[in-house]
């Protein structure tokens, strides 16, 4: 495959929320949206940092600057017969995952469309429909019960809690004592120490099915301290950007479930392999999610179809987020199943155009 031309858009989408995480509060969706060319097909991606280094180091500023210097020149009038082709081109760079992976995700999407082919086909999933749970962002207790009512009442699989020091215990018992039987995980981004381990002891009173990234977003280390102090099993999230780090976690016992996500990871390939080691130790993955539009959506829930995705995915409706989104297809789930996006191949959503013009602006538009 040829790429001839790779357009980069940066994309704002208002948020119809505030989604408030213990890190900070988003109010918008800003992203990096690229277009691989290749013979009058496109392949799309997101990237999934944010404008701030608040979840991990990268930057939306950053990413531009990189693409713009670096990573488009090193593929566009490139040809790569796959996307393990396209591997040694980004294997040199450091960290730099969010990018890559963009550049990586948006030639799955191409290549997959080559071979008129579902991304799922090509990523070795199956099945039309992932189950899908919630993320809700931290709020008052009295809020939070209304969101989990909502979210139970809509069929959602799972409801997880993003929690923060002081914004724990108390909301977990609340929403366990109204919610018995109610599928329930929650999210500290980071915001725990060792030395909170009496908390986190708290926590494992309430029948959690995993208590996902409490240590610092670079640990894995004291996360197996936590995890033997603890009968809920610890989901890491940011601190693991590699398959070796998988291994390193579980081998470690730093926890007993991965929350993969395909934009954090550096892309499909290495999202695939985090699956394929994690199977290997018998722990279960889910597919996660940055609050993507409909572009990184669909990515997420092809990627979801492979086998040891066996717990539900953040990838809930569209519309918990947005008023409109930038794909002309819906995602919406129903009874907490998310459908296989397949109109055409590739990710099987397609761009509205024109309201794209109106949320974003041309970076840059790049020929050979
Ligand atoms: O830790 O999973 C996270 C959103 C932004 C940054 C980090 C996280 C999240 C979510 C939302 O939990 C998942 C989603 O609905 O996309
Ligand atoms: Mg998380």
């Amino acid at each position: 495959l040829l790429i001839d031309a790779a357009e980069l858009r940066l994309v704002r989408l208002p948020l119809l929320t505030p989604f408030v995480i213990s890190t900070g509060t988003m109010t918008e969706k800003v992203f990096p949206l690229l277009v691989l060319k290749s013979g009058g097909l496109e392949g799309i991606s997101e990237g999934v940092m944010d404008v701030l280094p608040d979840y991990l180091e990268e930057t939306v500023a950053g990413t531009l600057d990189f693409m713009t210097t670096y990573l488009l020149p090193q593929v566009v009038g490139k040809r790569f017969a796959s996307p393990a082709d396209l591997e040694p081109v980004l294997a040199p760079w450091r960290g730099n995952r969010m990018a890559r992976a963009a550049v990586e995700m948006a030639f799955w999407d191409l290549w997959a469309k080559s071979l008129d082919q579902p991304l799922q086909a090509v990523l070795g999933g199956r099945g039309d429909a992932i189950d899908v749970g919630v993320s809700l962002g931290i709020a008052s207790i009295e809020t939070t019960l209304e969101r989990v009512a909502a979210s139970v009442e809509a069929g959602y699989k799972r409801v997880k809690l993003k929690i923060r020091q002081g914004h724990d215990v108390e909301m977990v018992a609340a929403v366990r004592a109204a919610f018995p039987h109610a599928k329930l995980t929650v999210d500290a981004n980071t915001d725990y120490g060792l030395v909170d381990l009496p908390v986190l002891r708290a926590l494992d009173d309430f029948n959690l099915d995993y208590i996902e990234q409490p240590l610092a977003f670079d640990d894995i280390h004291d996360h197996a301290q936590v995890q033997a102090a603890l009968k809920t099993a610890i989901c890491l999230d940011e601190s693991i950007r590699t398959a070796v780090d998988a291994r390193k976690a579980l081998e470690s016992r730093a926890g007993r479930v991965i929350n993969i996500k395909v934009g954090r990871v550096g892309g499909h390939r290495e999202a695939r392999a985090i699956h394929d080691v994690s199977a290997a130790f018998g722990a279960p993955v889910w597919c996660g999610g940055m609050l993507e539009a409909g572009i990184g959506r669909a990515h997420n829930i092809h990627l979801a179809t492979l086998p040891n995705f066996t717990k539900p995915g953040d990838t809930s409706s569209a519309s918990r987020y947005f008023a409109r989104d930038i794909v002309n297809e819906p995602l919406e789930a129903v009874g907490g199943r998310m459908p296989v996006p397949r109109n055409g191949a590739g990710i099987g959503v397609t761009l509205d155009r024109p309201y794209l013009e109106t949320v974003s602006t041309l970076v840059q538009e790049m020929r050979p």
